[in-house]
């Protein structure tokens, strides 16, 4: 028992190491904590209690919402209203900005509330995704135009898994934490304090069904990756998950590559900058990854816009690496 390290205890001690701490960040890492068990709960029986299905509506990206991402959304915001420390909510399922709690608090959270919504129908892994900033200047108006901001400014970061079993990853700039949800306990316990990815993996992660709208220079590099080489461990496995969370948590463990590419279906990407690509590319970089849009660190773009998305290849260094020598600079 004395080895157990719950998340809040690990909170805490992390917190402890920074005198001038107010604490406001550590409570915020719980209420995410606390959300993430009990949407837990729901996914895990989500084919009993009839949650499953579409709730009629389509989200900012004209997609069909499903009732879990409803219900992922809801207790996410609800559980950041629990405490004067966020103001406003920038969600998938929001086309606007979400004021909170009088509108006071000093931090602002990104967050994709169920993140690859089309797995939930055949118990396949699905995840949450959440980005924290903080206010440049907490008595100005709440605007869009203030959350707008490089993912170079993420003060934390994080995601979780729904999979075989819900785990839960963060970062606040101090390398990477890795937690299990022990349902007995309805805690989630340590893994891992800091995770490193392998500097190479023989694993790429893309939807290859899309193989024809693609650049020549990727479809060289996946042919790359196809070739035969034991030097270099290749062919490579092909894995895809179709949940982003789930495909870099595979990544930050097993090593390799996770490609979202423009092309000609999705001329500027698919995946969401602010909640989905800046977060997942924190983690990875502070585990020693690279995240890039084939020309700039994913962290660096400038967003213009809440939702806007982008071409994403993530993963280990090294493999990041070979992919650029094949990926023409724009
Ligand atoms: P496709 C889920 O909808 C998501 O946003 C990511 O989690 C995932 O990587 C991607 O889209 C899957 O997209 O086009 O393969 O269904």
């Amino acid at each position: 028992m004395k080895d157990l390290i719950t998340l809040e205890e690990y909170i805490i001690q992390a917190q402890n190491k920074f005198p001038g701490a107010t604490g406001e960040l550590s409570q915020l890492l719980r209420d995410i904590g606390l959300a993430a068990k009990i949407i837990s709960r729901e996914v895990n029986k989500a084919g009993i209690t009839n949650i499953l299905g579409y709730e009629g509506s389509e989200n900012v990206h004209g997609e069909n919402v499903k009732k879990l991402d409803l219900f992922a959304n809801e207790q996410l915001i609800s559980a950041l209203s629990r405490s004067n420390i966020t103001c406003m909510v920038i969600s998938e399922e929001n086309e606007g900005i979400v004021r909170l709690s009088g509108e006071a608090g000093k931090y602002i959270v990104y967050m994709d509330p169920l993140d690859g919504s089309s797995n939930i129908d055949v118990s396949v892994s699905i995840g949450s995704i959440f980005s924290i900033y903080m206010r440049d200047d907490n008595n100005k108006k709440l605007s869009e135009e203030e959350a707008l901001k490089p993912g170079t400014e993420q003060v934390a970061a994080g995601y979780v898994v729904y999979g075989s079993s819900t785990v839960l990853a963060y970062t606040t700039g101090m390398g990477v934490h890795l937690f299990t949800l022990d349902p007995s306990l309805g805690e989630f316990i340590l893994n891992d304090s800091d995770v490193k990815i392998p500097e190479y993996g023989n694993i790429y992660s893309a939807d290859e069904g899309s193989y024809n709208f693609w650049d020549p220079g990727l479809k060289k590099y996946v042919k790359y990756c196809q070739e035969i080489d034991a030097d270099t461990q290749r062919p490579y496995k092909a894995r895809y998950i179709g949940c982003m969370a789930a495909d870099v948590h595979r990544t930050l463990l097993q090593g390799g590559i996770f490609m979202y590419p423009d092309s000609t279906k999705y001329p500027n990407g698919k995946l969401r900058l602010m909640y989905e690509c800046n977060p997942l590319s924190f983690i990875i970089e502070q585990a020693g990854g690279l995240a890039t849009d084939g020309n700039q660190r994913i962290m660096e773009i400038q967003p213009a816009s809440l939702h806007e998305c982008t071409p994403i290849y993530i993963g280990s260094k090294n493999n990041i690496e070979k992919f650029k020598e094949f990926f023409v600079e724009e």
